[in-house]
């Protein structure tokens, strides 16, 4: 299995979310559904590469192509208290989003992760107050079908 997105890394898209809703309480632009709202050139070369977008009343979406090479692999959809909906990541930058991250509460619930980039999610994850594992699944011959879960019982490792 891949590894986790390395902690400065996560730090930096936090810091940049704060800065993001910073920016939109300033400026209270209108709510538009569907709009997008900004669109920024952070490395100045011309070409588009972070977008930040109003999907309805009460949920936003900024999306990020963090290696400049025009696709978005980063998107994360936020709700009206600046609280985490879902994330998405394109862990090994082809192109195609195989990480995903949901929330409840802002409080990270499950994770689907597409291990081999083969484009179809393989490992399943729930997690119990954010950090707990509390249940295993994946396809481990890739067919799409669960074949191996894994329940925890909180303070046991069995
Ligand atoms: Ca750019
Ligand atoms: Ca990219
Ligand atoms: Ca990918
Ligand atoms: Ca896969």
């Amino acid at each position: 299995m891949k590894q986790f997105v390395p902690r400065a890394d996560r730090r930096r898209m936090g810091l940049y979310f704060a800065a993001i809703c910073t920016w939109l309480a300033l400026t209270g632009i209108s709510r538009l559904p569907g709009a997008t709202i900004r669109e920024i050139d952070e490395n100045s070369d011309g070409v588009t590469d972070q977008w930040i977008e109003i999907i309805d009343s009460t949920t936003t979406r900024i999306t990020k192509d963090r290696d400049f090479d025009g696709r978005p692999d980063y998107s994360m959809v936020y709700d009206e208290r600046a609280r985490k909906i879902s994330e998405s990541l394109d862990f090994n930058f082809d192109g195609q989003m195989d990480d995903f991250y949901y929330y409840v509460g802002g409080v990270l619930k499950r994770r689907e992760i597409d291990t081999d980039f083969d484009g179809r999610v393989d490992l399943w994850v729930s997690l119990f107050e954010g950090v707990y594992l509390s249940r295993v699944e994946r396809d481990l011959d890739g067919d799409g079908e669960i074949d191996f879960v894994k329940e925890y019982i909180l303070g046991s490792d069995e």
